[in-house]
């Protein structure tokens, strides 16, 4: 396969290498794609070194697979001049998430929806792929009315630019802000750009891609997301409410026998989830599993992942896999 990486030199550009070499995805040439500024740039894989090249030029190399993560405005314009060419693309941004004539997939759960039709698919959020994961098996068995969440995401969401702003407050230096306010020692009630509800972007993708992924408009859903200093995964706090009544060792059953969760839970000694385990993995990992007493057929649990990796790259790679194996490429 000639895979093109566009964004290859930001966050999730540079795991989605990483992760294309620790699968070994059949990579017969890389075609590392970014902006105008790096074009000629290095970029290694697999121990050797590759120019980047601007957007029109990679059209030219005709690729299989474009895998995107260069931001919404770049998809939107480029997506449909790559997919025009003949070029599969994975779009990693939100420009088409919500796009009626567009698949939104976690391989887990609706891959199998996927046609050889289907030129530009969209990677969901990456706050949404890990709560979907963690919901799709439970919603099967139980039918889920509502869901209650509240993010704890980390900074690398944010892109270079926030790292780097946090690198910048630890060393004391002043420099160019992602955030409207210091994110060291803070949380930021404010992940994306606010709407019209007075929901933040963010939250609202938790609610609409919910209901597209787990194919479900009746699902309530109502999110805060929240920016705190760490990196290496977002972490969530869910409550959940089903139609039907569940008893917690079969939930813990079902989580453990799905595909992509790792549960762990065992209060006694202190095992629950946290974004310095999950970094650099690729699952799901579900913890703090318990009923909520206040009301009937409700769950609480805790679910962290690693946003850059089963939030992003991984999830876009799998795809990847998924077309390859079912030979839609
Ligand atoms: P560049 O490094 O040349 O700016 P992050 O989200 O981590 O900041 O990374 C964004 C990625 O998207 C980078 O690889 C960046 O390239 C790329 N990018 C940004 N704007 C464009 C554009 N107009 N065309 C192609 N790639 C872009
Ligand atoms: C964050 N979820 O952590 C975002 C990053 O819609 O693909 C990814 C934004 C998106 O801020």
């Amino acid at each position: 396969m000639k895979v093109a990486v566009v964004g290859a030199t930001g966050l999730v550009g540079e795991v989605m290498l990483k992760v294309l070499a620790e699968r070994n995805f059949p990579v017969s040439e890389l075609i590392p794609v970014a902006s105008e500024r790096s074009i000629g740039k290095l970029i290694t894989y697999k121990g050797k070194d590759y120019k980047v090249v601007g957007m029109q030029d990679a059209i030219n190399l005709k690729p299989n697979i474009a895998l995107f993560s260069a931001g919404g405005g770049t998809s939107l314009e480029w997506a449909p001049k790559f997919a025009e060419a003949g070029i599969t693309v994975i779009d990693n941004s939100s420009a088409w998430r919500m796009d009626q004539s567009k698949q939104l997939v976690v391989p887990e759960i609706n891959a199998h929806h996927l046609t050889s039709e289907d030129k530009i698919i969209a990677n969901p959020n990456c706050s949404t792929i890990q709560m979907v994961v963690a919901l799709a098996p439970l919603h099967k068995k139980y039918k889920i009315k509502r869901i209650v969440v509240s993010t704890y995401q980390s900074i690398t969401g944010t892109g270079v630019k926030a790292v780097k702003q946090l690198e910048n407050e630890l060393a004391g230096i002043k420099g160019e802000m992602a955030y409207p306010y210091p994110i060291h020692q803070n949380a930021i009630p404010h992940c994306d750009v606010f709407e019209e509800n007075g929901y933040t972007k963010e939250e609202m993708k938790l609610v609409r891609e919910t209901q597209k992924i787990l194919d479900d408009r009746t699902i309530a859903v109502t999110a805060t997301a929240v920016r705190i200093p760490t990196s290496g995964g977002h972490s969530e706090s869910v409550n959940v409410e089903f139609e039907n009544d569940f008893d917690i060792s079969e939930v813990k059953q079902l989580l453990n026998a799905s595909d992509g969760i790792v549960v762990q839970d065992n209060i006694d000694v202190n095992t629950y989830p946290m974004p310095i385990y999950a970094n650099g993995k690729d699952d799901v990992f579900v913890g703090r599993i318990r009923r909520d007493g206040s009301q009937p057929n409700t769950l609480n649990m805790w679910i962290v992942s690693d946003n850059l990796r089963k939030g992003a790259a991984t999830n876009t790679i799998q795809i990847a896999e998924y077309l390859l194996e079912s030979k839609l490429l």
